[in-house]
């Protein structure tokens, strides 16, 4: 589907603005130039003056939802989120209510909206670059702190900033070599060889420069982190051990081993994982040292926990409490993040269980390595399920970007060679044409339909 027809501009949109989920209030939202005439066939009193305004109303849905109270937001003219005539409905977050407040829209000539369409007005009336049209992306969707700062800091400009000033400079230096082309009979230069091969060079080290730290940036975001919890003594450092191949963390038949984080790299059926070992699970009262610093430690190991894509929750099988254990988990896995998954595994299964540990449990072995192979494979396959790769819009720029970056060094490489090799400067122009236009589709000073629909198409309607 195209989201990139002009012409649909033209269109008055309206979509439901908020969360599905049961809310106190709702909003509808509307974008385009019918939205003052649709409020007044709501029978909403809009303000003749120009400027934004708020009117409180009550408005006729007709049976069997009769007459409900609203406020209307109404922003009149081009000073918009969207760069439109734009209008917000607030009233109950009842969906039935809200739904029939669209429905009513389109039959007063609004269009339901598209995926991300406000956002694509906003985007084609210069209110945000692409860049920071896929961090409104990643705003909405960040689930750690540490996604929204990354997303914010996209919006407020950081990436395409750095960028466009690149682009602009391209664009001056491609203006003397034009200018002179036009003397090139008198041979009048605007910019002299060594000048240009200069400009050129840093220029090309500072894209670099941007395409290594989105590079990092979306190396960094690609690794699945695998957290180990357990009662003490279950045998989670061992299994850590096990899973990569050699002895990161201290393992000793002492109850309390582990305190400090314990992250290994390692990979996992093709997956960049961190393996992340923590102490063993207790309560810990008093505030002598040591019991200080098994709080802290309890506090390190929750926070490792919570921050994880995938737990994998360690249960000694050969415990006599194990029916306790399996509960105090089940209850300690309930403090989770909405993406991560829980994986069970069963451990020292080379020594007689005291029951069946049964579904969803993975029996395995650090001693024969029983079991290993299939908890590789389940945690290949959890990963798999949560694609992450395509839910992290802040992650989905830089792929995005790469590759617009490369095609921009290799025209300025091109147009340096061509400096070199004293050619005429017709064939410098022509690649940092090529050049500034790889590096506007960046930010989106130049996009193509395609462009556009990559990035629109991963919104939701109302955004
Ligand atoms: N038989 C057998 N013993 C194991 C296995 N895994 C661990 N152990 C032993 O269990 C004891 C505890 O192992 P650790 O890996 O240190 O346990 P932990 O869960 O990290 O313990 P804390 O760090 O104290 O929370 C050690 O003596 C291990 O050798 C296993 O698969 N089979
Ligand atoms: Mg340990």
């Amino acid at each position: 589907m195209a989201f990139t027809s002009l012409a649909d501009v033209e269109d008055t949109i309206v979509a439901i603005g908020s969360s599905p989920a049961p809310a106190v209030r709702g909003a509808v939202r509307f974008s385009g130039p019918d939205v003052t005439r649709i409020a007044q066939r709501f029978g909403v009193q809009t303000r003749s003056d120009r400027s934004a305004h708020c009117v409180d109303s009550m408005i006729d849905l007709g049976d069997p939802l009769g007459t409900i109270p609203v406020r209307a937001l109404i922003w009149p003219t081009k000073r918009s989120y969207t760069g439109q005539p734009s209008m917000e409905l607030h009233t109950y977050g009842s969906m039935p209510i809200l739904q029939a407040i669209a429905g009513r829209s389109i039959e007063f000539g609004a269009r339901a909206a598209r995926p991300g369409e406000f956002t694509l007005r906003a985007f084609l009336a210069g209110r945000l670059d692409l860049t920071q049209a896929e961090a409104v992306l990643g705003v909405i969707e960040a689930e750690g702190r540490g996604a929204l700062d990354h997303a914010l800091r996209q919006l407020a400009g950081n990436l395409s900033r750095p960028i466009e000033s690149l682009r602009s400079e391209l664009l001056d230096l491609l203006a003397d070599v034009e200018a002179g082309l036009d003397f090139v009979d008198e041979d009048i230069q605007f910019i002299s060889d060594s000048d240009l091969d200069q400009r050129l060079a840093s220029i090309i080290s500072e894209i670099k420069a941007t395409r290594d730290q989105l590079a990092q940036r979306s190396r960094e975001k690609s690794e699945w982190i695998v957290a180990l919890r357990g009662l003490p003594n279950a045998g989670k450092s061992r299994l850590l051990n096990e899973l990569a191949g050699h002895d990161a963390a201290l393992v000793a038949d002492v109850a309390g081993t582990t305190r400090d984080i314990v992250s290994v790299p390692v990979q996992i059926e093709g997956h960049d994982v961190l393996l992340v070992d923590t102490a063993g699970i207790e309560s810990v009262a008093g505030d002598s040292p040591i019991e200080q610093i098994s709080q802290q430690a309890q506090l390190h190991a929750n926070r490792a926990g919570r921050d994880a894509d995938i737990r994998l929750w360690c249960a000694d099988q050969t415990s006599s409490t194990w029916d306790q254990t399996c509960h105090v988990m089940r209850e300690l896995a309930a403090d989770k993040r909405r993406a991560a998954i829980d994986l069970w595994v069963a451990t020292k299964c080379d020594s007689p269980a005291s029951g069946d540990p049964g579904q969803p449990w993975i029996c395995t072995s650090s001693v024969t390595g029983q079991g290993i192979d299939l908890l590789r494979a389940q945690i290949a396959a959890a990963i798999e399920s949560l694609d992450k790769s395509n839910g992290d819009s802040v992650v989905g720029t830089a792929a995005r970007c790469i590759g617009s970056l490369v095609a921009a060094e290799s025209a300025i490489e091109a147009a340096i060679r061509y400096v070199h090799g004293g050619d005429g400067h017709e064939y410098v122009s022509s690649e940092l044409r090529l050049a500034a236009a790889a590096l506007g589709e960046v930010t989106g000073a130049v996009y193509s339909d395609d462009i556009l629909d990559r990035v629109f198409s991963r919104f939701c309607i109302g955004k």
